[in-house]
């Protein structure tokens, strides 16, 4: 059996080749902030990593799966890029055997309920990969107590031009003396805090929550046609991506 060192080693090279990141994180951090409802039934100090899409995972990873894939879009229940990243995760898990690995996908729901089986903004910020901002961060908020606002996470490289998919959890895989990383704040003053949570609660569509900084690197303008094409316009895209 691995090491926590090379497991992680393993897993980071695997995805990185599909431009996905892994941070790992025990499920006792991860428990310790959410409410029961949300919380995960393992031990404590169980492994398990957040997977992170960089902006080159269009290019990396779904472009390549989608030429790849002769049945067209196999599977048309389900979205065209969940289907990529769940067929990455597959490779990269299949290399490093010997596991019980499970995949909690951003977009899962638990049965009969209408609650996510996990809420991969607090998975990455407990990993130390991303901060997530919140409501409750803010000292003198400026919305009614009512209103919802809710929270986005930033990346210290990507700022806003990246997406939480997944938590991989290795069932059986115990680190007690895994070290927590805090996440780095990036946004020290408070009136950046406010502005970053108005632009992702009001104007989400315009893409600015993501730019509060300056990135290093932003999602292509061929990716930002696909996720502005609304998903039943989608294939002609598809057909351009197959064709190429
Ligand atoms: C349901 C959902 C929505 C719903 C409701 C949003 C919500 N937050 O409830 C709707 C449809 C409105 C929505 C919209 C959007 N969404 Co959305 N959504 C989700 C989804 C599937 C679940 C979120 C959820 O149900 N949260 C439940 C609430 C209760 O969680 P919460 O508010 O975080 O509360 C918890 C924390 O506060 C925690 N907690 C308490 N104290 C503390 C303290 C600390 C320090 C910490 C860390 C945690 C913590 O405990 C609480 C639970 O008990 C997530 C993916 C996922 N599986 O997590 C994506 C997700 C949040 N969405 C995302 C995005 C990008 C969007 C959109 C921009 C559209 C899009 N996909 O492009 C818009 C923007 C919002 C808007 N203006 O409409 C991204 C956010 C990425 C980021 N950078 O943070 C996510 C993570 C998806 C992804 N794949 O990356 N979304």
């Amino acid at each position: 059996m691995e090491t926590l060192d090379e497991l992680n080693t393993k897993l980071t090279e695997r995805l990185h080749d599909f431009g996905l990141e892994c941070y790992p994180f025990k499920i006792g951090w991860y428990n310790e902030r959410v409410k029961s409802g949300f919380q995960l039934e393992y031990h404590e100090d169980t492994l398990c990593f957040v997977v992170i899409s960089s902006p080159s995972f269009f290019e990396k990873g779904f472009i390549p799966f989608v030429r790849n894939d002769t049945e067209n879009g196999s599977n048309l229940k389900q979205d065209y890029l969940d289907q990529a990243i769940s067929s990455c995760l597959k490779t990269a898990i299949q290399s490093i055997p010997n596991y019980d690995v499970s995949v909690l996908h951003d977009y899962e729901m638990r049965p009969g309920t209408r609650r996510p089986k996990v809420l991969v903004q607090t998975a990455g910020h407990v990993s130390g990969a991303v901060y997530l901002y919140q409501k409750t961060d803010i000292n003198n908020p400026p919305w009614s107590t009512d209103q919802a606002i809710y929270g986005v996470c930033l990346h210290p490289n990507y700022i806003g031009w990246f997406a939480l998919r997944a938590v991989i959890i290795f069932q059986k895989v115990l680190v007690p003396d895994l070290v927590f990383k805090p996440p780095k704040d990036i946004l020290v003053d408070e009136t950046k805090k406010i502005e970053l949570l108005n632009r992702y609660n009001k104007n989400w569509q315009d893409y600015s929550f993501r730019d509060i900084l300056p990135p290093t690197e932003r999602y292509s303008k061929l990716q930002q046609e696909y996720f502005s094409t609304p998903p039943s316009e989608r294939s002609r895209l598809i057909e351009l991506f197959k064709a190429n």
